[in-house]
C-alpha cells in the first residue's frame, strides 16, 4: 500500500509506537530537504517502512526505514534541481551506523544506557562540576545544521539550564566574517540583500572566494541564465575550480590577498569616473577617508601583493564599471581569513561606490554554508547574541528577552567567546565541561591537536549526534539523534527564507529529537519550567515573540503560513507582511539609513612565507562531501566518488620537490601534520596547494591549520597557513 503524504504526516506526529505500527511495512511517499547546504533543495522520497528484531536492546524500539526513491521538488531556491548530495543523503539517515541508543563510557568502553540513566549522569556531572567550579566552568557548543528551534532553545538552555556565558557555535568559522561586515555596514545581517530570482538581471557579478559550482551547485543556472542575458562573471580563486571554468575572467589571486584586490578594482573605478557620486552622497558615510586611502595605495603594490597583472585589473575595472546592474558574492575564500571582516567589506565598498544595491540585478551576498547557517546565527547561540539577533550585551535587548523568558535581566549571563577560544579555555582546563549538539570540532577547528588534546583531557564531554563521530568517540556520553528525515522544524536558507522541514519518517530506534534531549536535560536539572514544550512548533511560537522587534524579526512567520506559502522572507513583523526578497531599496538598516564605506587596514601580521615553509596551504571542500564527512563517509553513493583526502598541487612544484603524482606525502606547517595523497593540477598557483577539509585522523587538513583569529569577529586565519611538503 502507498500512502498519500497527508496521511503520514498526521501519523508521524502519533505517538511512536502507534506510529510505528500504522507505519509496518508501508511505502509512502513525503517531502523533505536536503540537510546539506544553505540552498535547502526539497526532495521528495519514496519511503519503505519495516521493523526489525532488534536482539541487541530490547527496550529499543526497532524500526527501520529505506528510501527507494529521491526526487527533487519544485520550490523557489533550486526550482526543482538536487544534486549529488541531496540524492544520496538519505543514505546516512538509513545507514546501519546510525547510533540508536544513548551510550555511556564505562571503563574507558562507549557501553548502551537508558534515556534515563544518560540524562541523569550528564546532569549530575555538570552540577557538579558547576558547584566546584563556578557555572561558567560548562561550555555548550551547537551547530549550523539544527534547526532554528532547536538553535534558539540551545542558547536558553546555555543561559537558563545551565546559567553559563560560555556558549558558541560552528558557524563561527563559516559566517561569522561576513556576518558581521553586514551587521557593521549595512545594520543588518542578511546573506543576500537580493532574491535569488535577481541573479539573471545583472550584467555584472563578482564571484570572490566562493565554488558555487561545488558547493551550491543546484544553484547554477541563475548564473548561465545571467550569462545567457550577456552577464559577464569574474571568479576570483587561487585555482581555476569548476565555477572559474564557467567565468569570463578568473583572477588567481594569491591566498590571502583579497581586500588588495578589491581596493585595486575601486582605485581603478574611481581613476576612470566611474563611481555613483549621487549615491554615495545620499546613502553612505566615510567616504572621505576612503578615498584618502586610495590615493594613498598604488597599483603597482596592488598587482606586486595580489599576484594581478595590472591588465587583467583594468580589465576586471572595465566589465565591472561599465555594467548597469552589478553583484558581488563571497564566500569562506575571501572570509577564512584573520582578515576576512575587512576583506568582505572592502568588497561591499566596491558596491556602494557604483550604487549596484538595493536594485533589481545588483546586490552583496554572503553565500551562506549549512543548512541553516543562516537561522543559526540569529536566535541566540552565539557567544554574544540573543534571539531575533539582538545583543546579549545591551540593557533593552537583555530586558526584553527576560521579559519573554520570565527572569530577571541580571540573571542572563554575559557574554562568552568564541568556539576556538572555548577550545583553549578547555585545553588550559578553565572549561571543564563541553555539551556538544550537530559539531565535530576535533575535525573542523583549527590547529586540531590542541583541540583534541583538550577535549581527550576534559573531565566531562557530552555530545549529541547521529554518529560516533571524531568528537563523539572521545565522549563520556553519546546522545543519539534524529536526522533530518525524521525532524520537524524550520530552517532559513541562504536568502534569508524561513522554510519548514516536516518528518517524514520515524527515528530509528530510540533516537530523539535535539529539542526533546534540551527539553529534559533541563528538567533534571530542576530547570524544566522553562523548556516545557511539546512539539518544535510550539518552541517556534516563542522564538517569533523572541524575535519581535529585532533585527531578524520572524514573528509574522507562522507553521500554518510557512505550509501554505513554502518559504517567507524575515524581516517579517506580522502576519499580515510580505517579507521582502530585495532588501535597503530606500534606506540601509543603520538609524540614519546610511551604509558606511570601510577604509580600515588589517592589523593583523600575515602569515609569510619563508624557506622553512614555502608554499601557502589553502583548503575548502568537494562536491561529493560535506564538511567534517561525518554524514557523507557514511554515505556509499558519495564516499565512492572521494575515497581519500588530497592535495592539489601543480606539477611544476611537485617536481621542484621530487614528487610524484599519486604519491602519498606530507604537509607540515609550524603548527603540525597532515599526510594526503598527492594530485596534480595545472590550474593551481604554483605557490598554492589545496586540500579538501573533510576528512579526520592523520588525513587532516586542521592538524595544519592555525589558531589566529580575526580580532573583529574571531574567524580562524583557515585559508592560509605558511607550509612545506615532502613523501611521507
Ligand atoms: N560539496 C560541499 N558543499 C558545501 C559544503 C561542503 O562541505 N561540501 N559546505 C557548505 C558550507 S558549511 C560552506 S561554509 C560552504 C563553503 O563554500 P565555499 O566558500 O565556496 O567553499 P570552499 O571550498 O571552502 O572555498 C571556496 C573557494 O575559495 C578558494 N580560496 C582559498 N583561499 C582563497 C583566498 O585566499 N582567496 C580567494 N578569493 N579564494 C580562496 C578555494 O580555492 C575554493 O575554491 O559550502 C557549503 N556547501
Ligand atoms: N580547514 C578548514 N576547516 C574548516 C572549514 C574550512 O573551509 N577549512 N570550514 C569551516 C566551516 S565553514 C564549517 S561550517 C565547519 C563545520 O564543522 P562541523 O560542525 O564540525 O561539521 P559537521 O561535519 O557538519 O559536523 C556536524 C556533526 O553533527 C552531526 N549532525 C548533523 N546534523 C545534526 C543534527 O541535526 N543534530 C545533531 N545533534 N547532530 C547533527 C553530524 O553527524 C556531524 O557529526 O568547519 C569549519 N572548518
Ligand atoms: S547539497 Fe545543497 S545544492 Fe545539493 S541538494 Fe543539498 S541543499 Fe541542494
Ligand atoms: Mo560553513
Amino acid at each position: 500500500m502507498v500512502m498519500k503524504m497527508e496521511d503520514t504526516s498526521s501519523v508521524l506526529g502519533l505517538n511512536r509506537d502507534t506510529a510505528a505500527a500504522v507505519l509496518e511495512d508501508t511505502v509512502y511517499q513525503a517531502t523533505t530537504q536536503c540537510p546539506f547546504c544553505s540552498v535547502q533543495c526539497k526532495a521528495e522520497l519514496t519511503i519503505e517502512t519495516r521493523r526489525t528484531q532488534d536482539e541487541t536492546n530490547k527496550t529499543a524500539i526497532p524500526f527501520r526505514h529505506n528510501v527507494t526513491e529521491v526526487k527533487g521538488k519544485d520550490n523557489k531556491a533550486s526550482e526543482g534541481r538536487i544534486c549529488v548530495k541531496g540524492l544520496n543523503a538519505h543514505q546516512h539517515a538509513v545507514s546501519k551506523r546510525r547510533l540508536t541508543s544513548p551510550l555511556i563510557k564505562k571503563d574507558g568502553k562507549l557501553t548502551d544506557a537508558s534515556w534515563e540513566e544518560a540524562i541523569q549522569f550528564i546532569a549530575d556531572r555538570l552540577s557538579t562540576i558547576q558547584k566546584e567550579s563556578g557555572r561558567d566552568a560548562v561550555g555548550v557548543y551547537g551547530g549550523g545544521s539544527l534547526t532554528n528551534e532547536t538553535a534558539y532553545l540551545l542558547g536558553k538552555f546555555a543561559r537558563l539550564g545551565l546559567g553559563t556565558k560560555y556558549i558558541d557555535y560552528n558557524g563561527r568559522f563559516c559566517m561569522s566574517a561576513a556576518a558581521s561586515a553586514g551587521a557593521k555596514v549595512f545594520g543588518m545581517d542578511r546573506g543576500l540583500t537580493f532574491p535569488l530570482s535577481d541573479i539573471e538581471h545583472a550584467e555584472c557579478i563578482i564571484l570572490a572566494g566562493t565554488n558555487i559550482a561545488e558547493c551550491q551547485p543546484t544553484l547554477m543556472p541563475y548564473f548561465t541564465r545571467a550569462q545567457a542575458n550577456g552577464a559577464q562573471i569574474i571568479v576570483i580563486d587561487p585555482r581555476r575550480t569548476s565555477t572559474a571554468a564557467m567565468a569570463d575572467l578568473h583572477l588567481a589571486v594569491r591566498p590571502g590577498m583579497d581586500m588588495l584586490l578589491a581596493d585595486g578594482l575601486l582605485k581603478l573605478l574611481k581613476e576612470q569616473n566611474m563611481l555613483d557620486d549621487h549615491f554615495i552622497k545620499d546613502r553612505t558615510n566615510g567616504y572621505e577617508e576612503l578615498e584618502a586611502y586610495l590615493s594613498s595605495i598604488t597599483i603597482e603594490h596592488i598587482t606586486e601583493q595580489t599576484g594581478i597583472t595590472e591588465d587583467k585589473l583594468r580589465l576586471a575595472s572595465e566589465m565591472f564599471g561599465k555594467a548597469k546592474t552589478a553583484m558581488v558574492l563571497t564566500a569562506r575564500g575571501v572570509e577564512q581569513q584573520t582578515d576576512g571582516h575587512l576583506a568582505v567589506r572592502h568588497f561591499i565598498n566596491l558596491l556602494l561606490a557604483t550604487g549596484n544595491i538595493g536594485r533589481k540585478g545588483c546586490g552583496y551576498g554572503a553565500v551562506t554554508g549549512q543548512g541553516n547557517g543562516q537561522g543559526g546565527r540569529e536566535h541566540g547561540q552565539k557567544a554574544d547574541q540573543l534571539p531575533g539577533y539582538r545583543s546579549i550585551e545591551d540593557d533593552q535587548d537583555r530586558s526584553y528577552i527576560a521579559s519573554v523568558w520570565g527572569v530577571k535581566p541580571e540573571e542572563l549571563p554575559r557574554k562568552g567567546v568564541s568556539a576556538y577560544e572555548m577550545m583553549e579555555l578547555v585545553h588550559t582546563g578553565e572549561i571543564k565541561a563541553l555539551f556538544v549538539m550537530g559539531s565535530n570540532p576535533i575535525v573542523s577547528n583549527p590547529n586540531a591537536t590542541l583541540v583534541e588534546e583538550g577535549l581527550e583531557h576534559i573531565p566531562f564531554l557530552a555530545v549529541a549526534d547521529m554518529f560516533l563521530s571524531e568528537t563523539a568517540r572521545l565522549a563520556d556520553v553519546v546522545l543519539p539523534v534524529s536526522s533530518y528525515m525524521e525532524n520537524t522544524g524550520t530552517l532559513t536558507n541562504l536568502e534569508g527564507r524561513v522554510l519548514l522541514r516536516e518528518a517524514a519518517a520515524m527515528p530509528p530506534g530510540e533516537c530523539r529529537h535535539d529539542w526533546e534531549i534540551l527539553r529534559e536535560l533541563a528538567h533534571v536539572l530542576g530547570r524544566g519550567h522553562f523548556f516545557n514544550f511539546n512539539s518544535s512548533e510550539a518552541i517556534f511560537n516563542e522564538l517569533r515573540v523572541a524575535s519581535r522587534g529585532g533585527i531578524a524579526d520572524y514573528y509574522g512567520i507562522t507553521y500554518e503560513r510557512l505550509r501554505k506559502e513554502e518559504g517567507i522572507y524575515w524581516p517579517c513583523p506580522s502576519e499580515e507582511a510580505e517579507g521582502a526578497g530585495r532588501i535597503f531599496e530606500e534606506h540601509f538598516a543603520h538609524a540614519d539609513g546610511r551604509a558606511i564605506f570601510t577604509a580600515q587596514q588589517s592589523e593583523v601580521l600575515r602569515e609569510g612565507l619563508s624557506k622553512e615553509f614555502p608554499l601557502m596551504l589553502t583548503n575548502g571542500r568537494v562536491l561529493s562531501h560535506y564538511l567534517t564527512g561525518v554524514q557523507t563517509r557514511l554515505s556509499p553513493g558519495l564516499a565512492s566518488r572521494q575515497i581519500e583526502n588530497f592535495v592539489e598541487i601543480h606539477p611544476d612544484t611537485a617536481r621542484h620537490y621530487m614528487i610524484r603524482e599519486h604519491s602519498w606525502v606530507k604537509v607540515t606547517s609550524r603548527y603540525g601534520e597532515f599526510q594526503v595523497r598527492c594530485r596534480f593540477n595545472e590550474q593551481i598557483r604554483k605557490d598554492t596547494l589545496f586540500v579538501p577539509m573533510h576528512w579526520g585522523g592523520v588525513q587532516n587538513v586542521n592538524r595544519a591549520t592555525r589558531g589566529e583569529l580575526d580580532p573583529f569577529c574571531k574567524m580562524p586565519g583557515f585559508k592560509t597557513t605558511a607550509v612545506r611538503i615532502e613523501l611521507s
